[in-house]
């Protein structure tokens, strides 16, 4: 649910990391939490970068989730220039798998804090993300447990089709 006053930014950086990175908002939306998304890339546009994780938590952003691929500099470089919690994305391209993606994102300093999901693992980013937002609200906590609860029981359900 992008909109009005959002929570979350979703950043990455390219479009060529949406298809991706969709993963993330999708989880988002399922549990009516507001997010921005946009392109911000550390090597390309790096003022552009620093303007916005410089200016998210003023502007209200709660938690920043930064997804890119190959030089993966994005969520380390917007963890040194925000006090917001970041949450990196492993983007995997077209040769090394995402190894490359995940190893820039994941080896940070210490100090400079990015919280890293699998290769290519937006939704749990996205999760992560709603996790952050439910520790101190009471209604999203609801929300959050009633949906561990639908996930754990869809998968207690699944039959499976064992002629298929
Ligand atoms: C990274 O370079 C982006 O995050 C993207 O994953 C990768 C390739 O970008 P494009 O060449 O597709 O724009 O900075």
């Amino acid at each position: 649910m992008a909109g009005d006053n959002p929570l979350v930014g979703v950043i990455m950086g390219s479009d060529s990391d949406w298809p991706v990175m969709q993963a993330a908002g999708d989880a988002l939306t399922e549990f009516d939490v507001p997010f921005e998304v946009g392109v911000y890339s550390a090597h390309r546009t790096p003022q552009r970068m620093l303007d916005y994780a410089r200016s998210a938590a003023d502007r209200g952003i709660r938690v920043i989730i930064a997804g890119a691929g190959g030089a993966a500099h994005l969520p380390g470089m917007v963890a040194s220039a925000t006090v917001l919690p970041v949450i990196g994305v492993p983007v995997p391209l077209k040769h090394l798998d995402g190894m490359d993606s995940l190893l820039s994102i994941v080896q940070m300093p210490a100090g400079v804090p990015v919280a890293t999901v699998s290769v290519g693992g937006a939704r749990n980013a996205g999760l992560l993300a709603v996790r952050t937002l439910a520790a101190d609200s009471g209604e999203l906590g609801a929300r959050l447990r009633a949906g561990m609860a639908k996930f754990q029981a869809d998968l207690e359900s699944m039959v499976l089709d064992k002629d298929a």
